[in-house]
């Protein structure tokens, strides 16, 4: 499928040469002298204009996350949902790894989507209204719980999806603790910045694979030594309830979860309504709308 009008600014898994260029858009897309309207405050808005992430203790409440936990636990062992695409397993076993689409398949998690405390955010963020591109909870089993190795979350969405711009922001929401232990998010602060070209071909239906491993459209070691040289790798922690934003073209992976005790978190997906999928970079097909939704409703309308 060509991308007949639209000129990408984002080249990747296009030559056999990795690369980082320079971000072509702003990571902030309000007016930082303007009273913010809330929640973040200026300062919050500028740390996350300048490290691509905010980590933001205690927004739900421990009965919240209870709420969620058992919604999250329902789908889980719900073996209707099991056979369906939006579940996926982990490599090795029969472990359940993601399942895919929450604001859509669940009520609770609809709302979760829709409340202030992120939606907000997220519109303050972009500077617009937003609808959600994906929507997932990621569950680390105890002991066997598998990693996500590092990544640029735009990057697959530009190439696999057709996203034209990074003008879209994750929230992870913990429903577990985050500890050294089980495997919390690893952020390069400032990554989001450059842009790091990926080498290799997007298989066909690469989205079967790469959701329990990812392999094309993951950076090579030369240019992850430059981007933490230039940085540091930290890991932001925390109780249930707290929330991580991270900017969509922020470096991230993390580890298995050799702890005893899960890791688990719902993640949505904001993407600005001004910059709405095109037909995917790589020229694929493209994915299915629950890794790449193309119903650009507003969260609020939901
Ligand atoms: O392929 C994707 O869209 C997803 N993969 C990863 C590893 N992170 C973001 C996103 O959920
Ligand atoms: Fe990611």
């Amino acid at each position: 499928m060509a991308q007949a009008s639209i000129t990408d600014l984002y080249p990747s898994r296009v030559t056999d040469m990795p690369s980082i260029t320079e971000r072509q858009d702003p990571a902030l897309w309000c007016d930082l002298n303007a009273p913010p309207p809330g929640p973040l405050t200026r300062e919050q808005l500028a740390a996350f204009e300048r490290d691509g992430f905010l980590f933001l203790p205690d927004v739900f409440t421990p009965d919240e996350v209870e709420r969620f936990r058992m919604e999250l636990s329902r789908m889980a062992n719900d073996s209707e949902l099991r056979g369906k695409e939006e579940t996926v397993l982990e490599e090795d076993g029969e472990m359940v790894r993601s399942i895919f689409r929450i604001h859509r398949l669940s009520d609770v998690f609809r709302k979760l989507a829709k409340d202030p405390r992120v939606a907000d955010a997220a519109r303050q963020v972009l500077g617009s209204d937003v609808y959600i591109h994906q929507s997932r909870i990621n569950l680390k089993k105890p002991l066997y719980g598998k990693g996500f190795f590092w990544h640029s979350d735009f990057e697959t969405w530009h190439v696999e999806d057709g996203m034209p711009r990074p003008r879209a922001v994750s929230a992870s929401v913990a429903l577990t603790e985050n500890n050294e232990f089980n495997g919390p998010v690893m952020v390069i602060p400032g990554s989001h910045k450059r842009f790091v070209a990926c080498v290799g071909e997007t298989p066909d239906d690469y989205y079967k694979q790469s959701l329990r491993k990812q392999e094309a459209g993951t950076p090579d070691l030369e240019s992850m030594q430059t981007l933490v040289a230039e940085s540091s790798i930290q890991a932001p922690k925390g109780a249930p309830g707290g929330v991580l934003f991270f900017e969509c073209n922020m470096m991230h992976g993390s580890t298995e979860n050799l702890s005893p005790f899960p890791r688990s978190n719902a993640f949505f997906v904001f993407n600005s309504v001004e910059n709405t999928l095109a037909e995917p970079f790589s020229g694929k097909e493209p994915r299915p709308e629950f890794a790449g939704e193309r119903d650009f409703t507003p969260v609020g309308d939901l």
